[in-house]
């Protein structure tokens, strides 16, 4: 495990990419803003599954550069990017066979932006990891969902086309999805980002998904797993816990603004001041920073996200690494 986690706990700052279909939204809804972060807005507007699966043709992210944002991570300090290869909302940003929903199949864009990053890394010296939403699934039949406004229980879907038995979703989808991303990436991923997991990923299941993960030895995965894995690493939000976690590899991840998935009209952008307190109150208790930017619809990175990271980055440079 030493071994293994050796990049990991010398790395300390990250970068978090949350990048989806919601970009295109961005925040409203048949002209409504809609509160919340902006990737949960299938979910917070209750949008149908037809109607959300729509965006997909419209996704042509031309100004995504992949060797940009590597280097942008690079200039700023940061050593792994983790990026959302599946939100909540169910869209592979990756080529997938084992379901159509994907960057590749249902977009005129028809590009892999998870392989031109993986190639960007290995080119640059970044390690890459992947987001991958193995539990809510909210367009996949079966797919679990968290509860937003007046959903009902038990399973708090809003559009009978969520309804379906979880399990087959997980042997349908989500683990023939995780099978892709842990072997079409070369060198990558060196981490998976598990998240929201719920009653429905019993220990059996999860530990379908465990056996997987353990023909990676060198893979690090957090804990929000579900099933009672506890995985590597231990993953505090939006906060930094007071005394870290003594003893345990920890990871604070955090927005620069309100949300993670792009929202055009959230600027409440934090100072770089703070990023950096932040950046520095996490290494000296022994955590890492995993600092969250949000692609536009264009896969054009915010000037806000950019100038701080920038700015993060020079300060590093004058002042030497931790
Ligand atoms: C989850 C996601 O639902 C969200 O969209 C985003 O991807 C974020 C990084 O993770 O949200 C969470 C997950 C866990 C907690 C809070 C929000 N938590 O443990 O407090």
């Amino acid at each position: 495990r030493n071994e293994r986690m050796a990049w990991w706990r010398a790395a300390r700052f990250g970068m978090f990419i949350h990048w989806g279909l919601y970009s295109i939204p961005a925040g409203t809804w048949d002209g409504k803003q809609i509160h919340g972060i902006g990737e949960w807005i299938m979910n917070t507007a209750s949008i149908p599954v037809a109607d959300y699966k729509a965006l997909a043709p419209q996704f042509n992210p031309t100004g995504f550069n992949a060797h940009d944002i590597v280097a942008l991570a690079k200039s700023a300090g940061q050593k792994y990017i983790v990026i959302t290869a599946k939100h909540h909302d169910g869209f592979a940003m990756f080529a997938s066979k084992a379901n159509d929903f994907n960057i590749v199949d249902a977009t005129p864009f028809k590009r892999d932006p998870l392989r031109e990053l993986a190639e960007e890394c290995k080119k640059q010296g970044v390690k890459l990891g992947f987001y991958y939403s193995q539990d809510q699934d909210w367009t996949a039949p079966g797919g679990a969902a968290y509860k937003t406004g007046d959903h009902q229980p038990p399973t708090f879907h809003w559009d009978p086309a969520q309804n379906g038995d979880f399990a087959t979703y997980l042997h349908t989808k989500c683990i023939p999805q995780m099978k892709e991303l842990l072997t079409n990436y070369g060198d990558f991923p060196v981490v998976i980002w598990f998240d929201t997991p719920t009653k429905d990923m019993t220990p059996a299941l999860a530990g379908e998904i465990v056996e997987l993960l353990n023909q990676h030895p060198n893979l690090i995965w957090n804990n929000r797993l579900g099933g009672g894995y506890k995985g590597d690493t231990e993953t505090p939000e939006q906060y930094i816990p007071a005394q870290g976690y003594p003893g345990e590899d920890w990871e604070s991840c955090m927005t620069m603004n309100d949300t993670w998935g792009y929202k055009s009209y959230d600027d409440n952008f934090k100072s770089t001041e703070t990023l950096l307190r932040n950046l520095i109150d996490i290494a000296s208790k022994g955590g890492n920073y995993l600092l969250n930017i949000g692609p536009d619809s264009h896969g054009v990175v915010p000037q806000p996200e950019v100038e701080r990271l920038q700015e993060v980055g020079k300060w590093i440079a004058v002042n030497g690494e931790a």
